[in-house]
């Protein structure tokens, strides 16, 4: 059976994810006569639509627990309900005295907005989930059925369910916890590896709005706040979107995602007033172009009251934007912020902004410069109801780069980090690749923009510089395949993101923990042999393609597997400079691009010099020669072989470690991840053998170990 609240042909635990609740009630036998009796009654005093969500949420989880369906006294007035009815009380501080009253003012006072509390009073046997807002009730709905679920059989006797719930406060860190769809009106996506989209097709959005409300409670149960809907590269039919032709699917679409409490934005096209508008201009200071900007926005606000804003991307990879007209992003920014501003929304601006036109033989020109040096001199210019979206580096989403300057570099602008769950360069879902790690690594950086412990996560949360917007944006992995995700580990991804939006400070190994008992159950063995095997992969990933830092060596256009030079003569400046000599980029104040100088003075230092650069990161920094001795005693050419080789071995690993689980997992998803990690254990070899051969021929240096090199 679907647990799906809607119906959709999609059902099993594939499509189920981490909310099929069957891992609480699979480790049961005789289910109902585990159910406390206080899940068997739900009352809500308040009439709200993200309400009616939560207690849905409840009923279908609960049901699943423990086979036993609560009745719900729904929207009564308090006289009806005795306040010493056991049960599930769910409510807001200001519509249900019931729920405010279990919790002391300073209590319900420290969780603000969408944060929540929850209370088990054993005395009445009532649970009370309570919040300011509708959409912290849900969110403390979810946190429930995870704390039901992530509770094993076995341990309900040693510590009672109930104590676990004896009182959880939380708050959410960021404000923003936003998704990306990178989704196309003709039904593809853009870097999506996991079937088409589930919001369009064939030029028209979609009519199973069954599966979207799927996804939204997925994205909600994890904490997700707002999701824009299509591509950043906004094509003449996406247009479209502002106007009537659109507009109302638009809607259906946004009502869709506020039954979940998750806020609706729109990618646009900066050039939209002349692609759709019959302008002969968009000039960001011209009065008609303002003038259609308002005009439109109002529109939108008629069909969407509680529309979020614009995601924009100008001026980047051919993408039209305020450059033209000599204007700058401030100028562009605040255009549309201007006509948003009336309605609250928001302008979220990309910092993606650099030359892709380059010569390979210009070694001034750095890509990696580019956002830093665009948008840093606008500071203190952009409005109130702007956010710039930054990349977590300053490349693109590789599997290792450097931490953006950008963080910590603009005191006055509101800034969000975008990270890339979708798996465009680290192995688009073919390979088991969690990224979990690598966001908290850049999370945790340390930026010294005020001394010691500026960490991004406190930049980007808006704590630092005390900015009114803030948070986390990311491209989503998902599309109409039965798991969502094309490879049914890459579900990790998704849930980590979601968690770590929530709360920056869980671990890589929490979350993974969390995720593999919600998705498969309590058994030691299963979960142990998963959680190795996302804690890995990661590394195993980075060992068997482009090597210390320096990025790309993968197919132009499409990104999967290797080719050394696949863009090392092309335009797009993202060199490696290898030759018989070295490899790596010169970054440095000294004697390149003068990169380095855009840290603060702290990590500018690390950077800048050959002795301190941290060898991950050595040739994203600098050009050495292949006999360079890193800080691990090996060369660079005898790195590259022996992480190469043992990149490969690992990937096999992979693959048997997952072939231990036969028969403890759903056979569904055991053959697939077991088809995939044989493809990814091939593959690795593939990338193995050519990273070897190219270097071993560029620099005439043997294997130490007398390795196969072709
Ligand atoms: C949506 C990279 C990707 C593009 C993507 C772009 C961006 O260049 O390859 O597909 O475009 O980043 O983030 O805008």
């Amino acid at each position: 059976m679907s647990r799906s609240i809607v119906q959709t042909d999609l059902s099993g635990p594939q499509y189920d994810a981490w909310l099929s609740y069957r891992s609480g009630s699979s480790t049961r036998g005789g289910v109902a006569k585990h159910a406390p009796s206080w899940i068997q009654h739900i009352i809500v005093n308040e009439k709200h639509e993200v309400l009616s969500t939560a207690v849905a949420e409840l009923i279908q989880g609960l049901e699943n627990i423990y086979g036993v369906k609560p009745t719900v006294n729904q929207a009564q007035s308090a006289q009806t309900n005795s306040d010493a009815a056991p049960g599930i009380w769910l409510g807001t501080w200001s519509g249900s005295s019931s729920v405010a009253g279990q919790f002391s003012e300073s209590e319900r006072t420290s969780v603000q907005g969408e944060g929540y509390a929850i209370r088990f009073n054993e005395e009445l046997g009532q649970l009370a989930i309570g919040s300011e807002s509708a959409q912290g009730v849900l969110y403390g709905t979810f946190h429930v059925l995870r704390e039901l679920t992530l509770t094993p059989e076995s341990s309900i006797d040693a510590e009672p369910l109930e104590s676990r719930l004896r009182y959880i406060a939380e708050q959410p860190r960021n404000s923003l916890r936003m998704i990306n769809q990178w989704d196309n009106v003709d039904g593809s996506i853009e870097r999506g590896y996991a079937g088409d989209s589930i919001f369009y097709e064939k030029g028209e959005f979609t009519r199973d709005l069954g599966r979207i409300r799927d996804y939204a409670r997925l994205l909600a149960s994890t904490g997700i706040n707002a999701i824009s809907i299509n591509n950043v590269n906004v094509h003449q039919r996406e247009s479209l979107f502002l106007t009537e032709h659109f507009l109302g699917d638009v809607a259906r679409v946004a009502s869709e995602f506020r039954a979940y409490g998750i806020q609706l934005f729109l990618s646009v096209n900066y050039a939209s007033p002349i692609e759709i508008g019959g302008l002969n201009t968009a000039d960001p200071l011209d009065e008609q172009v303002r003038e259609w900007w308002n005009v439109h926005t109002a529109k939108v606000y008629a069909a969407i009251p509680d529309f979020g804003g614009y995601l924009v991307k100008a001026d980047s990879e051919n993408r039209p934007g305020p450059f033209t007209y000599n204007r700058d992003h401030a100028d562009g920014a605040n255009m549309l912020a201007e006509a948003l501003r009336p309605f609250d929304g928001v302008v979220i601006w990309r910092c993606f902004v650099y030359n892709c036109k380059q010569d390979w033989r210009d070694r001034s020109t750095d890509r990696a410069r580019a956002a830093y040096d665009h948008f840093t001199p606008l500071d203190g210019r952009f409005a109130d109801n702007v956010i710039l979206q930054i990349k977590n580096g300053p490349m693109d989403f590789q599997v290792r780069e450097a931490v953006s300057p950008l963080f910590g570099a603009m005191e006055q602008t509101n800034q969000v980090i975008e990270f890339q769950i979708t798996q465009e360069y680290t192995g688009q879902q073919r390979h088991l690749c969690y990224l979990v790690p690598q966001w908290k690594d850049v999370l945790d950086f340390d930026t010294y923009a005020k001394g010691e412990g500026s960490e991004i996560k406190n930049i980007v949360d808006g704590s630092m510089f005390n900015r009114p917007y803030s948070g986390f944006a990311a491209v989503s992995n998902i599309g109409s395949d039965a798991c969502w995700t094309g490879h049914p580990l890459a579900q990790a991804n998704l849930y980590g993101y979601g968690r770590l939006a929530w709360n920056p400070e869980l671990s890589a190994e929490e979350i993974a923990e969390e995720w593999i008992r919600l998705t498969f159950g309590h058994d030691e063995e299963v979960i142990h042999t998963i959680s190795a095997m996302l804690l890995s992969s990661l590394d195993i990933y980075e060992n068997y393609t482009a090597p210390l830092g320096v990025g790309w060596m993968v197919n132009p256009n499409h990104h999967y597997g290797p080719n050394v030079d696949g863009y090392e003569y092309s335009k797009w400046g993202t060199y490696h400079f290898a030759d018989c000599e070295g490899i790596g980029v010169d970054r440095t104040v000294r004697s390149g691009t003068g990169y380095t100088s855009q840290y603060h003075q702290q990590n500018t230092d690390k950077y800048e010099s050959l002795e301190q650069c941290p060898d991950e990161l050595i040739l994203f920094f600098h050009h050495v020669p292949y006999t360079h001795v890193l800080h691990s005693g090996k060369t660079v050419i005898q790195h590259i072989y022996d992480t190469h080789f043992e990149g490969a071995t690992q990937a096999t690993e992979l693959a048997n470690q997952w072939r231990s689980l036969e028969g403890k997992i759903d056979a569904s998803i055991y053959d697939k991840v077991a088809a995939l990690q044989e493809e990814q254990a091939e593959h690795s070899k593939e990338w193995r053998d050519m990273i070897n051969t190219y270097f071993y021929r560029k620099s005439g240096i043997d294997d130490e170990q007398g390795r196969t090199i072709y």
